[in-house]
């Protein structure tokens, strides 16, 4: 559709203003938000990978464009989260020591949020010991993103640190994040993984019993 393939492309360019244009145009023609976000955003954001990994994007297009998509989700953000009365469990979300990208670790916390979870956002960098704390000060899941080989260790350093500290076994642990996979989930001992921020919705609640 023609309003959705536009604000991918002012997504692709960087263009924020007419990213946020576009959403709007999309909600005002009733897409659902989900379509949005979906078809007209993270569709924008895979290609932008894949020109960044043919070599004709670099990393300022890259971020220009991550700015553009976090504009665009203003909108979206509250359609996406119909606020839940009681909430299902305390997640603790934070993307792993070392990463900053938060784009994808937001729209899970998102999601999460939408389906009646309460979230604590560390935000990026979350070293292992800021995971331990807020774990101690109350959650049933910890949930942690990397969007880099490289810091995907973190992951594991943060498991272990849980458990040195005496409080994995009172929290569920889910990873996710692009080069992160259910292999790398059962090899470092977390208790899940998924893909995407829906089917990280259903994990969740499965891993509390909500499911
Ligand atoms: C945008 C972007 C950036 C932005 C980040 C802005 C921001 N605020 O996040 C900027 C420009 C800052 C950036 C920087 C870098 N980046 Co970058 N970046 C990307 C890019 C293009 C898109 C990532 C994204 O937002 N995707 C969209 C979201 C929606 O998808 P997602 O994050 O995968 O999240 C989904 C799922 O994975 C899952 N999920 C995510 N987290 C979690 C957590 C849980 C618990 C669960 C269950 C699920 C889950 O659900 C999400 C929603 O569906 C990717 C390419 C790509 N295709 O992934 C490269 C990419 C990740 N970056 C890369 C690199 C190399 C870098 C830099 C090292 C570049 C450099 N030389 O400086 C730096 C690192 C900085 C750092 N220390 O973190 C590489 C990583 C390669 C690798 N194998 O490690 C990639 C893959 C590009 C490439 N092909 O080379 N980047």
């Amino acid at each position: 559709m023609a309003t959705l393939e536009d604000l991918r492309a002012a997504v692709i360019r960087g263009d924020a203003a007419s990213a946020l244009a576009g959403v709007e145009k999309a909600l005002a023609e009733n897409v659902e938000a989900q379509t949005i976000l979906n078809d007209g955003l993270i569709n924008a954001m895979t290609e932008v990978g894949a020109r960044f990994e043919a070599g004709e994007f670099y990393i300022p297009e890259m971020l220009i464009a991550a700015r553009a998509m976090q504009k665009a989700l203003e909108p979206l953000k509250p359609l996406l989260v119909e606020s839940g009365t009681k909430p299902l469990g305390t997640v603790v979300i934070g993307t792993v020591q070392g990463d900053l990208h938060d784009i994808g670790k937001n729209l899970v916390a998102m999601m999460l949020e939408g389906a009646g979870f309460a979230i604590r956002d560390l935000g990026t960098n979350t070293t292992p010991d800021a995971f331990v704390q807020a774990a101690r000060d109350g959650a049933d899941i910890v949930a942690m993103s990397a969007l880099l080989t490289t810091t995907m260790p973190a992951m594991k350093a943060t498991i272990e640190a849980l458990e040195n500290a005496g409080v994995r076994s009172g929290v569920k642990v889910m990873i996710g994040g692009a080069p992160v996979t259910q292999a790398y989930a059962e090899q470092i001992g977390a208790d899940g993984y998924s893909a995407d921020a829906s089917s990280a919705v259903r994990l969740a609640k499965g891993l509390i019993g909500a499911a």
